[in-house]
């Protein structure tokens, strides 16, 4: 193992900083982003290896699969390696140049075989065709809110008959001790992964304009507002949940 392949800390918000600005995908938190992700998001660590079940199950011949908001690849080479089906391609897209570029490696040094065509762009730009699995994993909520439902009619449009989509995000409830009881296990649980006071307060206050969640009833609502016949929770740890939906 070289210098570079081993994961980096992530001690970005480690120092008090003069002015906080908001939260930026550049090349500072491409690099530690692995670890980033995996210390800051309760149940990452078992939606990456389902993405591939999803895909092993719900890919069909000769179509589409779209990563929105790939990062660095995570969530399109769990699928990549479960894809058994001929004809296929990923779409991964991210438009965080950064990220791109690195994600361009880890999808260069992995030999399966289904092609990935990576795009630096916004996923409000991206056309949807022919599609069996699309997966947005913690990215719909970088999203302006008044932006979100028309991507999901664009998706719901694209997809072929039983295709799936996986939507993963952070979640609020409107009941206030509910919301409360887990915003405090994800605090408990990013101590847990060695986060100081500092950093997590620092990194609350970078998300705040940046990440902004709804409830899962709101997910669950505009899923089936634009067509999707069956629209489940599948995954759920603290305030961190996925959801599935399907176009029967
Ligand atoms: C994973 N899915 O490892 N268009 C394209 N990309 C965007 C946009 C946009 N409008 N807004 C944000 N991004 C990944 C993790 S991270 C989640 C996803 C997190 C990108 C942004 O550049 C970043 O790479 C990603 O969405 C969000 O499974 O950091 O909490």
């Amino acid at each position: 193992m070289t210098d570079k392949d081993k994961v980096q800390r992530d001690k970005i918000f480690s120092k008090p900083k003069d002015m906080l600005v908001d939260f930026v995908f550049d090349e500072q938190v491409a690099n530690v982003f692995p670890d980033m992700i995996r210390r800051s998001v309760p149940g990452y660590d078992t939606i990456i290896p389902m993405l591939g079940v999803f895909a092993e199950k719900y890919v069909q011949a000769d179509t589409s699969i779209y990563d929105l908001g790939c990062s660095l690849g995570a969530a399109t080479l769990s699928m990549r390696r479960r894809i058994k089906q001929p004809g296929c391609k990923i779409l991964a897209v991210d438009n965080a140049q950064a990220m791109v570029e690195q994600c361009q490696q880890n999808i260069s040094s992995d030999d399966s075989a289904t092609p990935v065509e990576l795009i630096c762009d916004d996923i409000l730009n991206i056309k949807i065709v022919n599609a069996s699995l699309v997966v947005i994993n913690f990215t719909l909520q970088f999203l302006a809110p008044e932006k979100r439902k028309d991507l999901l009619a664009k998706i719901f449009a694209g997809l072929n008959k039983d295709g799936v989509l996986v939507i993963s995000e952070k979640v609020l409830s409107d009941i206030p001790q509910r919301h409360q009881f887990y915003d405090d296990l994800h605090t408990e649980f990013k101590r847990a992964n060695g986060y100081s006071e500092l950093e997590i307060s620092q990194k609350r206050s970078a998300l705040e304009n940046v990440l902004i969640p709804e409830t899962s009833e709101c997910h669950i609502n505009r899923l089936t507002d634009v067509g999707f016949g069956f629209v489940s929770p599948w995954f759920q740890c603290f305030n961190f949940t996925s959801f599935c939906a399907v176009k029967s």
